[in-house]
């Protein structure tokens, strides 16, 4: 299996409840490193490019209002198989849905504030940390 970066938010949901520590640890618990981590206060721009992919799904405008409501800690997450392993770790989309001891059945409040965000695929992966990082603050 290839090691891997994936992108990881920590979503306002979850910094305004000071849940960063409790999520981080359950990350590096499933042996992903974070190699780059800061918390930043997205504006409406940002968080609606960030979400570009989902522009004509009705949920949108919420979605970009929730991201951009409070501040979120945006990382990279290494490790093997990191992409999956990180969604394994986060659970399900819609909180009802997610397994024990994943991060959205612990934490989430709703499918909408569900806590966090992570990369499906290693293009998106890719293009999402280029989004939030340069090269020389990934530090492996
Ligand atoms: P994921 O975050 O698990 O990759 P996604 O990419 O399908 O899920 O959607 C991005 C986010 O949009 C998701 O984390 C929460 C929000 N969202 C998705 N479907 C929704 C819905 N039906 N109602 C409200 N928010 C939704
Ligand atoms: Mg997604």
């Amino acid at each position: 299996m290839a090691i891997e970066r994936t992108l990881s938010i920590i979503k306002p949901d979850a910094t305004r409840r000071n849940l960063t520590g409790k999520i981080a640890a359950k990350f590096e618990e499933a042996g992903l490193r974070i190699v780059a981590s800061k918390r930043i206060h997205l504006s409406p721009a940002q968080a609606g490019k960030f979400y570009e992919v989902h522009k004509d799904r009705p949920f949108y405008g919420e979605l970009v209002e929730f991201m951009a409501s409070e501040p979120v800690v945006v990382q990279v997450l290494e490790g093997e198989n990191a992409i999956a392993k990180n969604r394994e770790v986060m659970g399900a989309t819609n909180p009802a849905n997610a397994d024990e001891g994943t991060i959205r059945k612990e934490f989430a409040l709703s499918m909408g504030e569900n806590s966090v965000h992570g990369s499906d695929a290693a293009d998106t992966a890719k293009e999402e940390i280029a989004f939030f990082f340069s090269g020389l603050e990934l530090v492996g």
